[in-house]
């Protein structure tokens, strides 16, 4: 170690125990954070790189503990245990909130916003509204971050809804049920990290995800083709419990805020960066990689445009005026 990197060193601990005495002797927060996906997902290791920001910018006054996969709270739990403060802080899938809340929803509307580009300015459009009932539900939605494009997985070709009638669906959450039912298809709700078992136990035969899922759960041992249909780009949302979060003072607070949007930024841009290489990956693995072809898309843009009715009965005018703006800012 040079003597220069020896004083920035001194001095960073000097600053560290510096903060620690303004914190008085408040003991540091240990939060533990359910995430619902695999520990080697983008998703989890931005997590990761998010709690190191955190112990970094508040100076070890927030320590946060990553759960991967399910492992602390199911997925399906992790939104009711941060709710209640069973966990402080947590991620999950947004939209698959939607049958509590229709607004969470706003980025599960096919063919609306298609590019990473789109979807950040439609979630810049949704944000107030998307928040503010996150709010409502004692939670504080601290960075969100976009899966890449939707397609759909099946142990066969599929060339139209012909194809796809009686065929066992994985769904996600409701409306890709609805999806599914429009096809003909079976819906049963499995969570990512139980999907490979779902595969191999043939309680699924076919589901709707990114490359990224399929990856992860190595599906080509049990599906041979991927449909690339790039319905929508839905986020996940690290969340934290309201009466936590306002029991932090100011400083802390902007601290933890200046991590998670610098990871927020990050992991978008990690999404978009890994979205072709995932489909190498499948590809690579043996699995037929391509294109929805022209009929089944077509059949997919008007099982979307009812889609989009649907969300748009059920969130009401908030749904409508997420709507309107994204159209009045393309
Ligand atoms: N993977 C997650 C959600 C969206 C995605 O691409 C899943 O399939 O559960």
């Amino acid at each position: 170690m040079t003597l220069m990197t020896l004083k920035a060193t001194a001095r960073a601990s000097v600053a560290v125990a510096a903060l620690a005495v303004a914190a008085g002797s408040a003991q540091a927060e240990k939060w533990d954070m359910p995430m619902a996906y695999a520990a080697s997902n983008f998703h989890t290791e931005m997590g990761v790189e998010f709690a190191d920001k955190v112990r970094d910018y508040t100076g070890g006054a927030v320590d946060i503990t990553v759960h991967p996969g399910g492992s602390l709270f199911k997925g399906g739990e992790i939104k009711r245990a941060v709710q209640t403060g069973q966990a402080p802080i947590g991620e999950r899938f947004m939209s698959a909130h939607a049958n509590e809340v229709p607004l969470l929803g706003w980025d599960n509307l096919p063919f609306l916003a298609t590019s990473y580009a789109d979807n950040a300015k439609l979630w810049a459009v949704a944000k107030d509204q998307v928040n503010a009932q996150l709010a409502d539900q004692n939670l504080v939605t601290l960075y969100t971050c976009p899966w890449p494009g939707q397609g759909f997985y099946f142990n066969k070709e599929v060339s139209s809804s012909e194809d796809t009638q009686g065929v066992k669906f994985r769904s996600y959450n409701t409306a890709t049920a609805t999806f599914a039912e429009q096809l003909g298809m079976i819906p049963v709700q499995v969570e990512a990290a139980e999907l490979s078992q779902a595969l191999a136990t043939g309680v699924a035969e076919a589901f709707i995800s990114s490359g990224s899922t399929g990856y992860d759960r190595k599906v080509w041992e049990h599906l041979s083709h991927y449909y690339k249909v790039n319905a929508w780009l839905p986020r996940n949302y690290v969340m934290v419990n309201k009466q936590v979060w306002d029991g932090l003072d100011a400083t802390t607070q902007a601290s933890v805020q200046k991590a998670a949007d610098e990871t927020g930024a990050a992991c978008a841009a990690k999404s978009e960066e890994l979205a072709n290489w995932y489909f190498e990956q499948l590809e690579a693995n043996g699995m037929t990689v391509v294109d929805a072809g022209p009929e089944f898309l077509a059949e997919l843009q008007k099982i979307g445009s009812t889609m989009t009715e649907d969300w748009l009965a059920a969130a009401g005018e908030d749904g409508q005026a997420i709507l309107d703006a994204f159209k009045a800012a393309n």
